[in-house]
């Protein structure tokens, strides 16, 4: 079936998923959520995504949405009251309804934190079977944590880095989930998200035209045979795995072949069979396949 004809069935079972977010600047969401295939999924009603001012929650006259810390120090803490009135409107009764998996029943409270578990595409995975979310973005010192005892079910980071508050590390949690929602993505798409579940790094790609200011195509990509352009793809996947990622050779899901490849660029002495396909074997890689996670394999990203 089109696309077009599956969104008007998914239409009349409501969304794949609600998101909700509660942030105090959401105007940061409005670009991001409203382009590209996460705006597309929106508008054919796949995920819903509603942001939630928390200051419209406040309840005195300058909005007032964070205070300083009992006990004293330094920066501000976002109030429990603001954040419980708003699931007062998302979740009504919340307080008294028991059962089931998280704090409050039918949904998973995130809280985006730098303290948070680091996430990665197997949180994506698992958080892209929820039927609701709702994702507290914090800014400041962190939060009351009354909010976290009473709502929290999981702290999320995106990686260890400073950013100025937890609405951008929002938006990636919901552009990685979404894009695993039923019909996100188109067809082919979706057949690629697959043929690279097998945890390597992507090949070199290539267009038209075959050369350009004297830099050419690869001749194998050229050449029409299919299993010789199969093998050549398969080769620089795993090169640049082993050049750049060594780590994920150790998760990988590798056949006989790919160990074969290994070796050889490990140069551990296998027949090299496929030389000649227009990039240099090697490349001072000297750790063997199997201790390349922790034997110095350069990464080629030194950082200072
Ligand atoms: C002085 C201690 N700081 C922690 C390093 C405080 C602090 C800094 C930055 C508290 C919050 C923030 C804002 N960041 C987030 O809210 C955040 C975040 C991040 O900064 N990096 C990666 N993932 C995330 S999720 C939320």
């Amino acid at each position: 079936m089109r696309r077009a004809a599956w969104s008007s069935v998914l239409r009349g079972c409501g969304a794949e998923m609600r998101i909700d977010v509660l942030t105090l600047f959401p105007e940061m969401f409005a670009g991001p959520l409203d382009s590209s295939i996460l705006g597309r999924a929106r508008a054919s009603g796949l995920v819903e995504v509603v942001v939630h001012d928390i200051r419209d929650y406040t309840d005195d006259r300058h909005r007032t949405a964070d205070d300083y810390p009992y006990g004293g120090g330094a920066g501000m803490v976002l109030k429990a009251d603001p954040i419980f009135r708003a699931v007062d409107s998302l979740a009504p009764g919340w307080q008294t309804a028991g059962g089931g998996a998280g704090k409050i029943p039918g949904l998973r409270f995130i809280y985006l934190t730098p303290q948070g578990t680091p996430l990665d595409q197997a949180l994506v995975r698992r958080l892209s079977r929820e039927k609701r979310l709702v994702l507290l973005a914090g800014h400041y010192e962190g939060v009351d944590e009354r909010v976290r005892e009473a709502l929290v079910d999981e702290e999320i980071s995106i990686g260890d880095y400073v950013l100025t508050g937890g609405e951008l590390p929002a938006m990636v949690v919901i552009d990685a989930v979404a894009r695993l929602l039923p019909g996100v993505l188109g067809r082919e798409e979706s057949a690629l998200e697959e043929s690279f579940a097998d945890g390597l790094l992507e090949h070199p790609h290539y267009t038209r035209p075959a050369e350009t200011r004297g830099l050419r195509v690869p001749e194998v990509l050229l050449s029409g045979h299919h299993e010789m352009v199969r093998r050549w793809r398969r080769r620089e996947s795993l090169r640049r795995t082993l050049e750049r990622r060594p780590e994920l050779l150790l998760e990988a899901r590798l056949t006989a072949e790919d160990h074969a490849i290994l070796w050889e660029f490990a140069g551990a002495g296998t027949p090299a069979g496929a030389a000649g396909t227009g990039t240099t074997a090697g490349d001072g890689v000297t750790a063997r396949p199997d201790e390349s996670a922790g034997a110095g394999t350069p990464t080629g990203r030194s950082e200072e």
